[in-house]
């Protein structure tokens, strides 16, 4: 891919508009070229695949234009855990130059590798998204993205560099240290979860340092649901504009999409890279364009780990409508949720960032909170715990008021009765990367 630094009015992008506005007429010729190949790549060096491949009785070559892909296999996470560690490489080991691997909650973690030229262009992406979301090179990256096996820290780490940052690859924890070093080092742009730049905020106010008045401008949060509440709040707290950013491990890390600046509205899927459906995940069959249902993406240039039609499990909807920015990649409006943290509460669904949609901003609250979920006989019940904010009154028939407000709120706002407790300040648990939002006690309570 070619970048080039081209000034538009006062600001300097990383942006080269002949691929991020291009007409959709050569996006689409684009893809689908890019998409045989990828298709060729997968079948002629991944047993795995040639096997789905043939079962399904599809090869490359049937792939004529960008709807035919519907007649190809869908890939899970399941196949990468059943390939485990190096089975789904469609390069040789030694052509691998990093390796990530998510843990997973349950069995085996997936393992992901990356060659040279997917290393660079995941660069190429991550520095693409940083200017989308308004980062400019020269600035300095305050990176609390985990660094490790998780892709956040390192994926972050260098498409910064490559825009021409100066990177403080500070990881997660340490928070009081992190405070001092945004105040110190003057960081314009802060990468973390949405839920541990809260918890930096918090740790800031604590030590009387007000993070508005430092030199922070950009919030790029990503790695876990959230709502635009959350956002709101960030935005007061931290004094900066809090960008979305999307991506996941099996298809590349952070980058697979961000929101821009302009506009905050919807993530920009790069599409010279990926191709996006939306599928329903009932009947597994394409859905129209603008309907929510399970993203499922296919990688359209990764070397080492093509992922056909992998299944995200992520719940959003497409938006083809051409953005204010300019840019003409289709947008991936906010994830709500996967569809395995949906929860089913007397046959009302439910994701966590609708109730943290509800609890975020409303008066007299933290935003600090956990989902509990417990059974009474045979049926879920839903308990939200939420801290009181701490200059509210604290007294139980306070707390009993609250509870019941929100618990109203809950009901007419989502449909479902969940009930709620008002803890004191500190008592939720902080996170320090992805934030564990629902605390499963129906085993314990069965
Ligand atoms: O979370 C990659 C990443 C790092 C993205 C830093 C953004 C920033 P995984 O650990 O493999 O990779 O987790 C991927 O996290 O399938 C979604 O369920 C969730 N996720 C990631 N970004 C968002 C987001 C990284 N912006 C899984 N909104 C994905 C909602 C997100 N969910």
């Amino acid at each position: 891919m070619r970048t080039t630094t081209a000034v538009r009015s006062s600001e300097i992008f990383m942006f080269d508009p002949d691929v991020e506005k291009m007409p959709r007429a050569a996006l689409t010729q684009l893809q689908t070229t890019r998409l045989r190949e990828s298709l060729e790549r997968a079948y002629a060096h991944v047993p795995h695949y040639r096997k789905k491949f043939e079962a399904a009785k599809v090869k490359p070559a049937d792939l004529k234009s960008l709807t035919d892909i519907a007649r190809f296999p869908f890939t899970l996470k399941t196949d990468l855990r059943e390939n485990y560690p190096f089975g789904m490489f469609a390069v040789p080991r030694k052509a691998i130059l990093r390796l990530h691997a998510s843990s997973g909650t349950t069995g085996k973690a997936t393992v992901v590798g990356y060659t040279k030229g997917d290393l660079d262009r995941w660069a190429d992406l991550m520095a693409r998204s940083f200017a989308c979301a308004g980062a400019l090179p020269g600035d300095i990256i305050h990176n609390a993205y985990g660094y490790g096996l998780f892709t956040g820290g390192l994926g972050a780490h260098y498409g910064a560099e490559r825009l021409g940052c100066t990177v403080v690859p500070v990881s997660g924890g340490m928070t009081e240290r992190q405070v001092i070093l945004l105040q110190d080092f003057k960081a314009n742009v802060l990468c973390a979860t949405p839920s541990y730049a809260l918890n930096i905020a918090e740790v800031a106010a604590g030590m009387g340092v007000d993070l508005r008045r430092l030199s922070l401008r950009t919030g790029l949060f990503g790695a876990e649901p959230w709502s635009d509440a959350m956002r709101r709040d960030l935005e007061e707290r931290l004094g900066v504009k809090a960008v979305d950013i999307y991506g996941l491990s099996e298809i590349l890390g952070p980058g697979v999409a961000c929101e821009c600046h302009v506009k905050q509205s919807g993530l920009h899927g790069w599409e010279d890279h990926f191709l996006f459906e939306v599928i329903d995940p009932e009947t597994m069959q394409p859905l129209p364009m603008g309907e929510a249902g399970e993203l499922v993406i296919t990688t359209l240039t990764k070397e080492a780990l093509p992922m056909i039609r992998y299944r995200t499990r992520d719940i959003t909807r497409l938006d083809s409508k051409q953005c204010d920015c300019g840019r003409t990649h289709v947008r991936i409006m906010r994830v709500t949720g996967r569809n395995d943290d949906m929860l089913i509460i007397r046959g009302v669904n439910v994701y966590p960032s609708q109730v943290e949609a509800v609890l975020v901003g409303f008066p007299g609250l933290a935003p600090h909170y956990q989902i509990v979920l417990t059974r009474e006989g045979a049926l879920d019940a839903m308990t939200v715990e939420i801290e009181r904010a701490p200059d509210a009154p604290g007294a139980d028939a306070d707390h009993a008021r609250k509870a019941a407000e929100v618990t109203h709120h809950i009901k007419s706002l989502i449909g479902v009765t969940c009930k709620t407790v008002i803890k004191s300040p500190g008592e939720v648990p902080r996170s320090q990367g992805k934030a564990v939002r629902v605390r499963d006690e129906r085993k314990i309570s069965n």
